[in-house]
């Protein structure tokens, strides 16, 4: 079911190399680039016309118009199980805890007498989040994506989510719910590319959606192609391939518990990846007897978890202990890595390359996916090497605020124009000296 990697006995390769001999799915954004640009130019040309045309095309749904009526919202809300209700009431009360205590103040720094550098954290002013469909209904990463944008203090923020034919032409029930106890009322029925196309362009008419500054959310294929086009004209949290986890255990961790883990992410898509790292052979005998059972009492097998598993992208990868383990973790960079091992909090001290990281045996991915309080909008396919999952802080830009006095600018004013003549720039150093002509006693500007 789920392959082997031995990388016992000889010393393991350095960086690439490594990362080579891991497993990683497939997830060809460029190849669908292609298909992508002229859905997003179509939106571009013809607004609100084209998104309706899509509707029908991609979700075979007629809608005469694409703006969910906030009564819409206030129905799924109220036609929601209660107990639904209450455990997402949960997991947005500690998701804001988390994310509250992410913002920043702003902070100034005294350079040199008379010269500060102040940084001061400004909200987006405008985002656009997005919610798939089909397959994954998530009204958790409606949470996801919505607390931290709020807790940032977005002031606009809208979501798109596509149409559902069983619904009417509405985006599922559950995720209009989330909208509505969430206070995000500007909500639209479109899925896709055309979604991120239309926040990225804006489109006109009584049902149209003002430009957004960014766009996140987890999509599928599609939706990480459009955010891959407007990036530089758009902010984008990340492209969000398949979900991966990584369990690094030894042979304290419990294997009923390594193979739960690992099927509750397999279970997300047929692409996901499940890398169990381990330094005790014993122990990955005993999770891949455990996977078979588990397996057959639970749900999606065959059109998820068993393609997930077997796929090229999951593995057991055998170590020689946890130190090399260490390492292969670091080079794959999992979205979410578990630590079950001795010691897990030290053991997770020390890794650098993760998403988010699970610690100890009480920790599963599936708390942090609904009600750890952690984000679960995270970097894939290795990004953990150079981006974080979402947090306020994706949603605030840190703008420099100089302020220098006559004194302080004089002081300096011989270096920028040493470095400004030294760049063959002569005019920065003049928009210096201007200001002391005139018979400045300055010796130092040249
Ligand atoms: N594990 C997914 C998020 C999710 N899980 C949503 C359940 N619902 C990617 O982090
Ligand atoms: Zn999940």
């Amino acid at each position: 079911m789920i392959s082997r990697i031995d990388l016992r006995g000889d010393a393991l390769p350095e960086g690439s190399a490594l990362r080579d001999l891991l497993p990683r799915a497939e997830f060809d954004v460029e190849a669908a680039l292609e298909k992508v640009r002229p859905i997003c130019e179509d939106v571009h040309h013809r607004g609100t016309a084209a998104l309706i045309e899509y509707a029908e095309r991609f979700d075979g749904v007629t809608l005469d118009r694409v703006r969910v009526p906030e009564k819409a919202l206030v129905e799924a809300l109220e036609q929601l199980d209660p107990q639904v209700r209450a455990a997402l009431e949960e997991s947005v009360r500690r998701a804001r805890t988390v994310h509250r205590a992410q913002r920043r103040d702003a902070h100034t720094t005294q350079v040199v007498p008379g010269g500060t550098v102040t940084e001061k954290w400004v909200p987006v002013e405008r985002v656009g989040l997005y919610a798939p469909g089909g397959r994954s209904v998530y009204p958790s990463s409606v949470i996801m994506n919505a607390v931290p944008a709020q807790e940032a203090g977005v002031e606009s923020i809208a979501l798109a989510s596509p149409p559902q034919k069983e619904f009417g032409g509405l985006p599922h029930p559950t995720i209009l719910a989330a909208c509505a106890l969430l206070g995000v009322d500007e909500v639209y029925a479109v899925g896709g590319a055309q979604a991120v196309a239309m926040f990225a362009y804006g489109t006109s008419g009584p049902d149209g959606c003002a430009p957004a500054n960014m766009v996140t959310g987890p999509g599928n294929v599609w939706v990480a192609a459009a955010k891959r086009y407007f990036t530089g004209r758009i902010g984008i949290d990340t492209e969000a391939g398949p979900t991966e986890i990584a369990v690094l255990a030894d042979a304290t961790a419990d294997p009923a518990h390594v193979a739960a883990d690992l099927i509750s992410q397999a279970e997300h898509d047929p692409l996901a990846a499940a890398v169990l790292v381990t330094d005790s052979p014993e122990l990955a005998d005993a999770v891949e007897r455990e996977l078979e059972p588990q397996i057959a009492a639970t749900k999606h097998v065959d059109d998820r978890i068993v393609p997930a598993l077997s796929g090229k992208q999951s593995a057991i990868v055998l170590v020689d202990g946890i130190e090399e383990g260490l390492r292969v973790v670091d080079a794959y960079g999992a979205e979410h890595l578990e630590i079950q091992t001795a010691d897990a909090p030290a053991v997770a001290d020390r890794v650098r390359n993760a998403g988010a990281i699970f610690v100890g045996p009480w920790a599963p991915v599936s708390l942090g996916d609904y009600c750890a309080g952690s984000n679960h909008v995270l970097p894939t396919g290795g990004c953990a090497c150079h981006s974080s999952g979402l947090s306020v802080q994706s949603f605030l830009r840190g703008i420099h605020i100089v302020d220098y006095t006559r004194e302080a600018l004089a002081d300096v004013a011989h270096h920028v124009v040493t470095l400004a003549n030294a760049e063959d720039l002569p005019a920065h150093g003049a928009a210096v000296k201007a200001r002391f002509a005139g018979g400045e006693p300055d010796r130092q500007v040249a």
